[in-house]
């Protein structure tokens, strides 16, 4: 083939694939133009031997620094992963072997029943019980629920700082202080909260970070709301002896251990979360934010004005509305080029504003469904 021939067939692949502008279902979002940039600059890059890249080492270095100071800790230990799977596989991981070396067996787990569905990959993968504990009417974790599934076989609880489906946060500051009583490991799946929660103005009701001293490790997503390119999750562990857990000895390479999951590992999406974050600083990062969550008050004020009401206030930028018949209003929204999705329980509407949404999408898609569910 010659390259006039794959340039035509490669643009006739790109246009079978959705533009964001009609997505409203994803976590995803067009990458910053910076991230873009550092992207292809470093499109060779392998952290996976990181002798060989000391520039992008250099990099997530100081990546790790920034979110961890970020979420209230500059000397969190951790590094890029390739997204929130990774990152929550990691970190239970990472108790797991410390605890199976202190002799522990038929180890468990306790998840919300919200948690994303990377965690029944991890019961798969590291032969571990998942509970899934009780969340209230508004959809957050209860602690007593989470306290009544506890026993000596259990290493770890998990809270979610923005779930998947409700963008609801758990009460991380009650999960911390049972984690502190029991002297049990706590993870935070922030995978999307991560880069929202810090710029929201009602941020102190939603304390989840490392300035809560149960907090163990926190798993946040630069290819989510922090505009990288993907592959680009982020774990990080308070305490550095847990990345020692997941070492493995590298003898022929540059460096003498490795504690990704994954082998050759991209530096491209590394420097791309560097760029952004460089670039955009704390006050970039906020502006993203605050428009997000004007069009989500946008969203739902003018679904409210449908005598559609949302299943929770919005926390952050997903929105869930109660409509009947949800499956045939996806169906019909689909049908005049509306991508978006839906929760399981309660069953209901699902909406993820990220930053490719703007003020017509928003209008547009209330005419839509206006039609749609009159
Ligand atoms: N933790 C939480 C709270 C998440 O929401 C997600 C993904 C993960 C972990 C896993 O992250 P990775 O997918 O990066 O491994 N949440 C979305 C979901 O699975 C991701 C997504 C993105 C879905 C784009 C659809 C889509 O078009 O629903």
């Amino acid at each position: 083939m010659n390259k006039e021939e794959l340039e035509r067939l490669l643009a006739d692949k790109k246009s079978k694939d959705l533009p964001y502008n009609h997505i409203l279902s994803s976590m995803c979002t067009y990458p910053h133009e910076v991230a873009v940039y550092a992207h292809e600059m470093f499109i060779e890059s392998n952290l996976g031997d990181s002798g060989l890249f000391k520039g992008t080492k250099e990099m997530e270095d100081e990546v790790i620094a920034i979110i961890g100071e970020l979420l209230g800790n500059s000397n969190a230990y951790g590094y890029i992963s390739t997204g929130g799977t990774e990152s929550n596989i990691q970190a239970i991981r990472a108790i797991r072997n410390r605890r199976r070396r202190e002799g522990l067996s038929d180890m468990n787990i306790i998840v919300p029943e919200t948690a994303h569905f990377s965690f029944d990959k991890i019961a798969d993968i590291l032969s571990i019980e998942v509970r899934k504990a009780k969340v209230d009417h508004q959809l957050r974790v209860d602690p007593e629920s989470v306290k009544e599934l506890m026993d000596e076989r259990t290493i770890c609880i998990v809270g979610i700082a923005g779930t998947t489906e409700f963008g609801q946060v758990d009460p991380i500051e009650a999960l911390s202080e049972i984690a502190e009583d029991s002297g049990i490991f706590l993870h935070v799946d922030a995978a999307f909260g991560g880069f929202v929660i810090p710029f929201l103005a009602d941020r102190d009701k939603y304390k989840f970070d490392f300035t809560l001293e149960g907090v163990s490790s926190i798993s946040i997503d630069p290819h989510k709301m922090g505009m990288s390119t993907i592959p680009a999750g982020c774990i990080l562990f308070r305490d550095g002896s847990y990345l020692k857990e997941l070492a493995v000895s590298t003898p022929y390479l540059t460096i003498k251990e490795q504690y990704s999951l994954i082998g050759t590992r991209s530096g491209a999406s590394v420097a791309a979360t560097f760029a952004v974050l460089k670039y955009l600083g704390k006050d970039g990062l906020k502006t993203v934010v605050d428009k997000c969550m004007k069009l989500t008050e946008l969203l739902v004020n003018g679904a409210k004005q449908m005598g559609i009401e949302p299943v929770i206030e919005p926390v952050m930028n997903v929105v869930t509305l109660r409509v009947h018949d949800v499956d045939a209003v996806v169906k019909a929204l689909r049908a005049k080029g509306w991508e978006v999705s839906t929760t399981r329980s309660p069953k209901a509407l699902r909406i993820v504003i990220m930053p490719h949404v703007n003020d017509d999408t928003i209008e547009s898609f209330l005419e839509a469904l206006n039609e749609v569910v009159s």
